[in-house]
């Protein structure tokens, strides 16, 4: 095979590189627009990320049948088929709309701006994506979330901070989900974290379980936490 003068790129080859960072280039300019609309209206944006079956979607119930009397929320949630999440997140009292993916790994920014047109958030003090399952492609797609919270479920393994350092790197919370398995799992907790926290010193952690209800009001209280503080920055910048 001829090779370029470079020695490194076979001749014809495509330089997938700058194909990608001209889409994530793009995928940043509209991810902050929506982080200007979120801080306009002082909606508190929280991008759920987790391999497929971590549990996001029962959390995503979970938490709004604890905090949907509250709070006004919603869930926009993206799968590569199907709207079954969206009908599960609206069965626990919460407007919920499935972006369907068609098939790609990840939510872009250009998705959540789109789905702006089919779900009133003005009105919102909290709004969660439920991204598409899986600890790689996700990473690199700015939302505009305030925050990205990754779940790490007791099913998968402890070792997963550090085979998929990027997702951790760019959360600022790990949920250690499906916790009322760990008695029966060689899951070790502190191993997790230690390693989590190896990668993202300041990566936040705690336990939940969605089935028992272990965690969930920890998890409850550091939302309402975070939803208060956004509209106290808002209130600080009408100033
Ligand atoms: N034991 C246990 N199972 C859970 C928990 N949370 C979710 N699950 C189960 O895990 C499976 C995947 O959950 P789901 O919420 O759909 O995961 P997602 O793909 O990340 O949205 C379902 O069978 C859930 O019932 C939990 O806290 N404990
Ligand atoms: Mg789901």
């Amino acid at each position: 095979m001829a090779f370029a003068k470079s020695n490194r790129m076979p001749v014809g080859a495509i330089q997938c590189e700058n194909t990608t960072m001209s889409l994530l280039k793009a995928n940043d300019y509209v991810a902050k627009g929506i982080r200007d609309k979120m801080q306009a209206q002082g909606t508190l944006l929280i991008n759920i990320t987790s391999s497929a079956g971590s549990g996001k979607t029962t959390l995503m119930q979970e938490t709004a049948r604890r905090l949907k009397d509250k709070i006004n929320m919603a869930v926009l949630v993206g799968d590569l088929e199907t709207e079954r999440d969206a009908i599960r997140i609206r069965e626990a009292g919460i407007p919920s709309l499935q972006i369907v993916t068609n098939g790609v790994c990840h939510l872009e920014a250009q998705m959540i701006q789109q789905a702006f047109g089919m779900l009133a958030t003005d009105h919102l003090d909290l709004l969660f994506i439920e991204n598409v399952g899986n600890l790689v492609c996700p990473a690199a797609f700015d939302l505009g979330e305030d925050y990205r919270v990754t779940l790490l479920a007791s099913t998968e393994g402890d070792d997963k901070p550090k085979k998929y350092p990027r997702m951790f790197l760019t959360s600022e919370l790990m949920l250690i989900s499906k916790a009322d398995l760990l008695p029966y799992i060689p899951f070790k907790v502190d191993a997790a974290i230690r390693d989590a926290r190896e990668v993202n010193p300041e990566i936040e952690a705690i336990t939940v379980s969605s089935t028992s209800g272990e965690g969930m009001d920890t998890w409850c209280e550091w939302l309402l936490a975070r939803v208060q503080e956004k509209k106290e920055s808002v209130l600080a910048e009408a100033l």
